[in-house]
């Protein structure tokens, strides 16, 4: 018997919204995987993380972006321009504000540098269990409310996400879940351990890359170079004795191999670039694309 197959469906949904409003804790939650880098610090997340969610007959790639934000600095100008493309190159942008501080400001109003962009934009108040069930009801008669930790609120989500993509073939094979290579995430990894373990400007000066990543050893053979930006955030991140070190890298260990479903060996060391988050050299060698002045 002939069975009619459902006409494939496909959408890019960016993730987008200030700092801290909960962006990566969502694609995680939607993904069921800590594929995005999480952290009580703002500014977390520079450069986005696109997490693929498939069923039998749609795929839904979401882009969680950095936060919008007013730059300062080189690297947050970068972020503020990988930002803004990911909302022009979204079919449906999702604005995501905190819950406990309802209500959302206008979007074009956080972003006044952005182009119009052809997507869709839904609100979408975040951390929904910091507020009563009372002001809950009251948000949700206006915008979508979750909580991560409610399965259902996530599920309610991505139910109204698919029923608005449109036809498309899918991007990716069914089973993938991420668009990004393991190195990518050695990095995320870290330095989502380095915003853990550490405080003040230090997480902000530190960044990671991968120098060996050698999948055929077992278990898994990743050598990665830690950076900061002095001397004397380098002692802040080894650590007495090195304890800080060892505890940034098992944090970063522990996510790798719970992603690859595999044991790693991860060995770190640590050195100094001074001023990197300023200089569009290291920015370019660290993964971040030129923002359009320096383009121009
Ligand atoms: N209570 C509660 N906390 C949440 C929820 N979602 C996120 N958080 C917390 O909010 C903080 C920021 O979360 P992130 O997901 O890193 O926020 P983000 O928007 O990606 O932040 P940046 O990458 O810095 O722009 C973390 O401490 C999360 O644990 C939620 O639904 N409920
Ligand atoms: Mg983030």
């Amino acid at each position: 018997m002939l069975r009619l197959l459902p006409m494939p469906r496909f959408g890019r949904i960016a993730l987008a919204g200030r700092p801290n409003a909960g962006k990566s804790s969502l694609l995680n939650a939607i993904l069921g995987t800590h594929l995005s880098l999480v952290s009580p610090k703002a500014q977390a997340t520079r450069l986005p993380v696109s997490g693929i969610l498939s069923d039998d007959d749609s795929q839904i790639v979401f882009v969680d972006l950095p936060g919008l934000l007013e730059p300062a600095y080189l690297l947050q100008k970068s972020m503020l321009h990988l930002a803004l493309d990911g909302l022009r190159t979204a079919d449906i942008v999702l604005f995501l504000h905190p819950a406990p501080e309802a209500p959302a400001p206008v979007f074009a109003e956080l972003v006044p540098e952005a182009p119009p962009f052809k997507a869709e934009l839904i609100t979408v108040y975040t951390k929904g269990d910091m507020v009563t069930a009372a002001r809950r009801e009251e948000l949700k008669a206006t915008a979508l409310v979750t909580s991560v930790s409610s399965q259902r609120s996530i599920d309610y989500l991505v139910a109204q996400l698919r029923a608005k993509l449109r036809p498309g073939e899918f991007q990716f094979p069914a089973d993938d879940l991420a668009t990004q290579p393991m190195k990518f995430f050695v990095t995320e990894y870290l330095r989502e351990a380095a915003f853990d373990a550490l405080e003040d400007e230090v997480p902000y000066a530190f960044t990671a890359e991968v120098d060996e990543y050698r999948e055929e050893r077992k278990p898994v053979y990743i050598r990665a170079t830690l950076y900061v930006e002095r001397e004397s955030q380098k002692g802040i991140v080894i650590g007495h004795g090195g304890a800080t070190l060892r505890r940034i890298g098992s944090h970063a260990r522990a996510r790798l191999e719970a992603l690859l479903g595999e044991p790693v060996y991860l060995e770190t060391w640590v050195k100094v670039l001074p001023r990197w988050r300023r200089s569009a050299a290291a920015l370019a060698r660290f993964g971040f694309p030129p923002t359009p002045e320096e383009a121009n």
